[in-house]
C-alpha cells in the first residue's frame, strides 16, 4: 500500500481535478504529433493528411497538458477514434509487414500513443489513481519495445539480391519510381531496388506480375513481355503516386 501525500494548498487556491492538465493523455497526443512529422521526413515529403493531424494533435496536447476539463478529455478521444477509423487500410497495410522498421514501427509507436491517449481518458473519467496510470505506461512501453526487437531482427532477415549483368533496374526512391523504364521483349530480370525505409509493392498491369519490396533492400524478378507499354505500380495504401511505364520492344 502506498500514501500519496500532497503539500497543504493554501485556503482558496485548491484547483478542482478537471482544471489540472493531464500528462499521460497530453504528452501522449504531442508523442503522436512528432511520430507523424517523423513519418514524414522519413517519407521526404509532406502528407497532407498527417500534416493537418499532426498540426491538430499538437494543440489538443499543449492544451491537455496545461488544463483538461471534461470536454476536452472527450474531444481528445474522439479525435484520435476518427484518425484510427479513417487510417486503417494504411495502418493494417504497415503492419502487416515487421521487415520494414520504417513503416511498421512508425505505425506501431503511432497506435500505442493513441491507446494510451483513450486509456488516459477513461482513467480521467473514472477518477483512476497514479497506479493505474503507470500501468498503461508501463505495458505500452513493454509492447514498444518487443515490437522494435521483432521488427529489428525481422529486418536483419530480409534476403537482398544484388544487381547482376543484364537486369533492369528499378528504383523506388522517396516513395517514387522512375516514370519511365525502358527494357527488351521476350526472357529479362527485373532488379527492383527499395532505397525507401518502407516495404513497397510492384506490379505490372495486364500481367500477374506482384513482387514486395521489403525495406532498404532489393528483389531480382524474371519476366517476360511482349512488345508494348505497360503501367508498373505500388499498391501499398496511400502510395498512389507511385508508378511508372515500361516500355518492351
Ligand atoms: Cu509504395
Amino acid at each position: 500500500m502506498s500514501l500519496n501525500v500532497e503539500a497543504p494548498r493554501p485556503m482558496g487556491t485548491a484547483a478542482p481535478t478537471e482544471l489540472r492538465g493531464d500528462r499521460l493523455v497530453g504528452g501522449s497526443l504531442l508523442l503522436v504529433a512528432a511520430l507523424l512529422f517523423g513519418l514524414q521526413i522519413l517519407a521526404g515529403h509532406v502528407i497532407p493528411p498527417l500534416a493537418i493531424f499532426g498540426a491538430v494533435t499538437v494543440v489538443l496536447g499543449g492544451v491537455t497538458l496545461r488544463r483538461s476539463p471534461r470536454w476536452l478529455l472527450i474531444v481528445d478521444a474522439l479525435v484520435v477514434l476518427v484518425y484510427l477509423v479513417g487510417s486503417t487500410p494504411f495502418m493494417a497495410a504497415n503492419l502487416a509487414h515487421p521487415e520494414s522498421p520504417g513503416s511498421f514501427l512508425a505505425e506501431v509507436f503511432i497506435l500505442l500513443a493513441f491507446l494510451t491517449v483513450l486509456a488516459g481518458v477513461v482513467l480521467r473519467l473514472r477518477g483512476a489513481g497514479a497506479l493505474a496510470r503507470r500501468r498503461v505506461v508501463v505495458g505500452v512501453a513493454a509492447v514498444a519495445v518487443v515490437a522494435t526487437i521483432g521488427s529489428l531482427v525481422a529486418a536483419a532477415a530480409v534476403d537482398t539480391e544484388a544487381r547482376q549483368d543484364g537486369d533492369i533496374a528499378i528504383a523506388s526512391d522517396r516513395s517514387l519510381f522512375p516514370s519511365e523504364v525502358e527494357m527488351p521483349a521476350g526472357d529479362a530480370v527485373l532488379w527492383l531496388d527499395n532505397r525507401d525505409p518502407f516495404h513497397h509493392t510492384f506490379l505490372i498491369d495486364d500481367t500477374d506480375i506482384r513482387a514486395v519490396m521489403p525495406a532498404s533492400s532489393s528483389v531480382r524478378i524474371p519476366v517476360d513481355l511482349a512488345p508494348g507499354s505497360y503501367r508498373f505500380w505500388c499498391d501499398v495504401p496511400g502510395h498512389e503516386s507511385m508508378e511508372g511505364v515500361l516500355h518492351v520492344r
